[in-house]
């Protein structure tokens, strides 16, 4: 017996079977099933530091040695990680259906991962496992750069340990699993406190660009107050403007961070009907209309369950 209330499982399959143009918009809640935390929720902080504090050019600016430490961590976490049946389940619909496309907030590259194909996967907030060079006059870029770590100074399980990268140590080891196996559980994830002190990386440790070798490399992912990458909005502006829309799913996100949110009013107001998935009940893009649908659980059950 499925987790979704019989009678909207049946509404809403028999509508999804007749649809054509749908478009889907994800948020960490997808990729919380595969033990990442999300960024407003339990988890949401990092050692005692606000995740969405540390997203933004200018926490960069001022100390990009703690930013990189954290998104260090995220692509180990995220390496660790596995996609879920709902990045499954997306992926199989993107098979089936060519007019439906998917709108991901994630950067920890799980729905790539579960296949979902590439023509239908729109990545609004860039990806943890691209880097760029800070330097104004270069214009470096790598994409799908799986090393883990970037470089030794961000080596995660020694970094937890709070020891010096060059030290080799088995406490450390311990304290990452520790802190992996509290992920996703709701417990916080607290390495704070003073036996586990935030190494001080100079600039010297941190990942540098190869081809104009001064600049710093960044996260390819877009901070706040930085525009979401210009090719991948005109082709999403493109396909939304090609004609009516008959859903839009929202899954696991709070929809707060624009332009991404706005997504869902403009496919309504190209006639989709909504339906949300999340496990936060007043976490909905806006008022739901009347056939609109709201299925509170874990996406990661919810969601192979209403695409069978
Ligand atoms: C589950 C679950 C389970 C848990 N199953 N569910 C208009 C109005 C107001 C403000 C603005 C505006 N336009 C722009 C702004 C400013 C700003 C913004 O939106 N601010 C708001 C916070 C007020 N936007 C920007 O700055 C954007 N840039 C921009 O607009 O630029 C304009 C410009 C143009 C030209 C030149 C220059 C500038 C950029 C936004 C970038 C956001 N970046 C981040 C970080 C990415 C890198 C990284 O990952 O570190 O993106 S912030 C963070 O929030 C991340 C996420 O993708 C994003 C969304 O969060 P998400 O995914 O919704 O996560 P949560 O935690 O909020 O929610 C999780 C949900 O899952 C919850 O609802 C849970 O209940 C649920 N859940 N477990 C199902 N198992």
């Amino acid at each position: 017996k499925g987790l979704v209330p019989a009678a909207d499982l049946q509404s809403f399959t028999e509508y999804l079977s007749g649809c054509k143009r749908v478009i889907a918009l994800l948020g960490a809640g997808i990729s919380a099933s595969s033990g990442l935390p999300t960024f407003r929720g339990a988890g949401g902080l990092w050692r005692s530091y606000d995740a969405t504090s540390l997203a933004t050019p200018e926490a960069f600016q001022r100390t990009p040695g703690l930013v990189w430490q954290f998104y260090s961590y995220r692509r180990h976490m995220a390496l660790q990680a596995e996609p879920n049946k709902a990045h499954y389940a997306l992926a199989e619909l993107s098979r089936r259906n060519e007019d439906f496309i998917t709108l991901s907030q994630n950067v920890d590259g799980l729905s790539q991962r579960a296949l979902h194909p590439s023509k239908q996967l729109h990545l609004l907030h860039g990806s943890l496992f691209d880097v760029k060079c800070t330097s104004f006059y270069c214009n470096y870029t790598r994409e799908n750069d799986f090393t883990d770590p970037l470089v030794p100074a961000l080596d995660i399980p020694k970094m937890a340990s709070g020891l010096h990268p060059s030290a080799t140590d088995k406490t450390g080891e311990e304290a990452a699993k520790a802190i992996h196996n509290a992920l996703g559980t709701g417990e916080e994830v607290d390495i704070s406190d003073a036996s586990n002190p935030i190494p001080h990386l100079s600039e010297d440790d941190l990942p540098k660009c190869p081809k104009c070798k001064t600049g710093l490399l960044r996260p390819g992912v877009v901070w706040f107050g930085e525009a979401l990458p210009e090719k991948t909005l005109s082709e999403v502006d493109r396909w939304i403007a090609a004609g009516p829309i008959d859903l839009c799913l929202v899954i696991g996100t709070s929809a707060r961070v624009w332009p991404a949110a706005g997504y869902v009013d403009e496919a309504r107001s190209q006639g989709a009907r909504i339906a949300v998935c999340n496990m936060d009940s007043n976490d909905t893009p806006g008022e739901l209309h009347f056939g609109d649908w709201f299925f509170q659980g874990d996406a990661g059950v919810i969601v192979p369950e209403i695409l069978k």
